[in-house]
C-alpha cells in the first residue's frame, strides 16, 4: 500500500491536529491534570503496535503474532515495578477510571461496602458517586474535609469506617492539594477488615520522582493515570503485591476489557524510563516549587487558597472575597490563554458547573521550562484577567511567555 502522510489524506484531522498543536503551543495550561509528554511518548502512540491484537498477558495470548507486544508489556511492567519500587503492576487499563474499578472488583462483589472522598471534598467520580458505575455497583459512601481546615479529619475517616466497615477504603483523589497520611489509612482500612486503595492518578509523578511519600508497600492497591505529573500517554495502571496481582490480572482482563493497546503500553514503557532518569526528579521538584510560588503569590494578591496553600502540584483556589464564580473566571483567563478549570470547593454553595472556586496546577507550566519568578507572573496575569483589567496586555504577555517556551 502506498502510504501517504495524514495531510493528504484526510486535511481536515490534520488541520484539526494541528490547530491542537497551535492551541497549546500559543497557551498556558494550568490544568493540575494535564502535562506535556515528551516526543518520544508521541511517536510511540503513532506506532505499527496500535494495529496488533494481545488478548491475554505475555506468554499467554489468545491471538498469534505477540512476541514483540509480549516484550514490550514485560518492559513496561519491569519499569514500572522499578519506578515505584511494587511487587506487581498491570499496564493495560486504558485509564484511571478504568483501573479503579478493575481493582475494585478484584477484591469486591457488587452490593459490597466502599468508603472513598466525596467528590466535593476533592475526590474523584469512581470513588463511589452515585451516577458513575462505581456508586452504581457498590454500598458508597463519602467523607469529607474538615470545615475549618480543608484537610482530611483522620478521625472522621475512622467513625465513618468502623460504622459501614467498607470493603475498600479509597484515598487520593483529583482536587487534594495535601499529603495524605497512607499509614494512618492503612491502619484504619484494616482495622475494620478492609483493603485500602491508594488512587494517585495526580501525584504519580511527585512519587516516582521522590518529592512525596509513596503509598506504594502501604496500601494494597495503588491505581495511577499515566498522562498526568507522571508525564507520559494516556492511560492507567495498578500496582499491588505478589498476593493480589492474579485477581487484579483477571479483573482487567477478561474482567473489564478486551484487547490491551500495546502501543499505549510502549508509550508507558517510555515514560516510566523517563522517569528513571535523575532529570525527572529535578522537573518533580520543580512542580512542587512552582506550585508553592503560585500559591504564595496569589495569597499576596488577596486570594484564599483551600487548605492555606500545597504540598503537592495543586492549588484549589476560593474565589469568594473576590465576588466571581469559577465559571466567569475560568471564561475570562481562557480568553486571554490562560487555560485552568473551575473547581467546586469544600462546602461550595454554588453548583457544580457554576463552583465558587479554580484548580490550578503546574506540571505543564514546569515541563515547559517555568521556574518560579515566572509563575509567580503567571499569577499577577490570572489575577488581572479574572479582575478584567488591561485585557489586551494580559493576552499579548500570554502568547510572548508561551512562545518563549516551546512545547516538547
Ligand atoms: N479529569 C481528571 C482530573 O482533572 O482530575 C480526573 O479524571
Amino acid at each position: 500500500m502506498k502510504q501517504k502522510n495524514l495531510s493528504q489524506v484526510d486535511p481536515a484531522v490534520f488541520h484539526l491536529c494541528k490547530e491542537e498543536e497551535d492551541r497549546q503551543a500559543r497557551t498556558l495550561t494550568l490544568i493540575a491534570s494535564e502535562n506535556h509528554c515528551s516526543s518520544a511518548v508521541r511517536e510511540t502512540m503513532a506506532s505499527f503496535l496500535t494495529d496488533k491484537y494481545a488478548e491475554g498477558y505475555p506468554g499467554r495470548r489468545y491471538y498469534g503474532g505477540c512476541e514483540v507486544g509480549d516484550e514490550v508489556e514485560r518492559l513496561a511492567r519491569n519499569r514500572a515495578k522499578e519506578l515505584f519500587g511494587a511487587e506487581a503492576a498491570n499496564v493495560q487499563p486504558h485509564s484511571g477510571t478504568q483501573a479503579n474499578l478493575a481493582a475494585y472488583l478484584a477484591v469486591m462483589n457488587a452490593g459490597d461496602p466502599l468508603l472513598g472522598m466525596a467528590l466535593n471534598a476533592g475526590g474523584h467520580l469512581s470513588h463511589g458517586f452515585a451516577r458513575n458505575h462505581t456508586g452504581m455497583l457498590f454500598r458508597a459512601e463519602h467523607y469529607g474535609l474538615d470545615d475549618e481546615t480543608g484537610l482530611i479529619n483522620y478521625d472522621e475517616v475512622q467513625a465513618k469506617a468502623e460504622s459501614l466497615r467498607p470493603k475498600v477504603l479509597v484515598g487520593g483523589g483529583s482536587s487534594y492539594p495535601r499529603l495524605i497520611d497512607w499509614e494512618r489509612l492503612r491502619k484504619i482500612a484494616h482495622g475494620v477488615g478492609g483493603l485500602l486503595m491508594a488512587d494517585i492518578a495526580h501525584p504519580a509523578g511527585l512519587i516516582a520522582g521522590k518529592v512525596i511519600p509513596s503509598p506504594v508497600g502501604v496500601a494494597d492497591l495503588v491505581t495511577m493515570t499515566t498522562h498526568k505529573t507522571l508525564r507520559g500517554p494516556r492511560g492507567g495502571m495498578i500496582l499491588c503485591g505478589k498476593d493480589l496481582i492474579k485477581k487484579v490480572n483477571s479483573s482487567v482482563f477478561p474482567g473489564g476489557q478486551g484487547g490491551p493497546f500495546l502501543h499505549a503500553i510502549a508509550a508507558k514503557a517510555v515514560a516510566f524510563g523517563e522517569a528513571l532518569r535523575p532529570e525527572f526528579q529535578d522537573y518533580a521538584r520543580q512542580v512542587v516549587v512552582n506550585a508553592k510560588a503560585l500559591g504564595d503569590a496569589l495569597l499576596g494578591l488577596g486570594y484564599e487558597l483551600v487548605t492555606g496553600g500545597t504540598d503537592t502540584h495543586l492549588l484549589t483556589v476560593d474565589l469568594r472575597p473576590k465576588g466571581i464564580s469559577g465559571k466567569e473566571a475560568e471564561a475570562r483567563c481562557l480568553e486571554l490563554g490562560l487555560v485552568i478549570n473551575k473547581n467546586l470547593i469544600p462546602k461550595d454553595p454554588r453548583p457544580a458547573m457554576e463552583t465558587s472556586g479554580l484548580r490550578l496546577g503546574t506540571p505543564a507550566l514546569t515541563t515547559r521550562g517555568f521556574k518560579e519568578e515566572e509563575v509567580r507572573e503567571v499569577a499577577e496575569l490570572l489575577d488581572r484577567a479574572i479582575s478584567g483589567k488591561d485585557r489586551e496586555a494580559v493576552r499579548a504577555r500570554v502568547r510572548e511567555l508561551a512562545e518563549a517556551h516551546p512545547l516538547p
